[in-house]
């Protein structure tokens, strides 16, 4: 558990346990001063069986990832590092669908709390005015037949109050935090509280309806409003190279639909590719 160091501008734990509703969420939430990456602590935990619903909150993190073996910078105290076991009853190939729902969940929870309209850039991103305010990484835990799903690790990174110039220098003309966009601190509880909240109406009601096309068409439609990869000319770079396509939707399983220089239509899966604008990040 924490030790107490008053070095951390420390998450009152209680009050966010207090303000979610009662479910999944509100039973077990872990939280540490410092750890390697909320993301290892929580797959570790769902290797030994923790349930569904565990919540673990770093205050910082000393090994961080982003997706593809990238470092993602989690300063203490200033942002919000957290991730979260799921065990859905769905494929492996379709965990990007979690993926859309996680990040569904981070962008209103950012338009209620602090009023901004921030956009989604396909997987896992989320953006406002071009630049990176939120990641999320989806990680995986398979069956021994390797298709079902044991869990699913949901890892969230927002930069809340920290400041540009805390920023390495790679990340200056990349990175945003909220408080750089509002112009002062922002509650990070608040934010918290509404993410999972969110999260839970829109995953309870994908568990209710078994996860059926109806209801990934509707949410899958709510995303699309705030997408800003669909629609556009997009770099696609993979294992084999770098391709110029156009994206024009999200699959019910939520891979994105591009169209290629010929016309024809192709599915790309998060876990493979980064996603780049013709001229830039985004
Ligand atoms: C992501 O990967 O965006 C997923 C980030 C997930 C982080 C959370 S924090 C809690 C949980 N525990 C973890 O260990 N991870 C999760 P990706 O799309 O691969 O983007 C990574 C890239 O974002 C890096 O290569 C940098 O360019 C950039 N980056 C790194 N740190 C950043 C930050 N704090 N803010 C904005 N961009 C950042």
């Amino acid at each position: 558990m924490a030790k107490d160091n008053k070095k951390y501008d420390k998450l009152n734990i209680e009050k966010i346990n207090l303000s979610l509703q009662a479910g999944m969420f509100n039973q077990r939430i872990i939280y540490e001063y410092i750890i390697s990456s909320t993301n290892s602590l929580s797959k570790e935990l769902a290797c030994n069986g923790y349930p569904e619903g565990t919540v673990v909150i770093a205050e910082a993190q000393t090994a961080g990832r982003g997706r593809l073996g990238r470092a993602w910078e989690s300063p203490s105290g200033k942002g919000i590092w957290m991730s979260f076991i799921l065990r859905p009853d769905i494929m492996a190939s379709e965990a990007p669908f979690i993926t859309i729902i996680t990040a569904l969940s981070c962008a209103k929870a950012l338009e209620r709390v602090i009023g901004i309209s921030p956009g989604i850039k396909w997987p896992n991103d989320i953006i406002y005015n071009k630049l990176k305010v939120c990641g999320i990484l989806t990680e995986l835990g398979l069956d021994s037949k390797m298709s079902k799903i044991n869990f699913i690790v949901l890892g969230i990174g927002i930069n809340v109050n920290i400041d540009v110039s805390d920023f390495p220098d790679e990340l200056k003309d990349k990175a945003v935090s909220l408080k750089n966009i509002v112009g002062k601190k922002v509650n990070r509880e608040a934010v918290i509280i509404e993410i999972l909240n969110i999260f839970y109406d829109l995953y309870s009601a994908a568990v209710k309806s078994s996860f059926n096309n109806d209801f990934r068409k509707e949410l899958i439609g709510e995303y699309t409003k705030y997408s800003i990869t669909i629609g556009q000319a997009i770099k696609v770079m993979g294992a084999d190279g770098e391709k110029e396509r156009e994206a024009v939707g999200i699959t019910n399983e939520g891979e994105l639909i591009v169209i290629n220089s010929h016309g024809v239509e192709e599915r790309i899966n998060s876990g493979e590719v980064s996603i780049r604008g013709i001229n830039g990040y985004i």
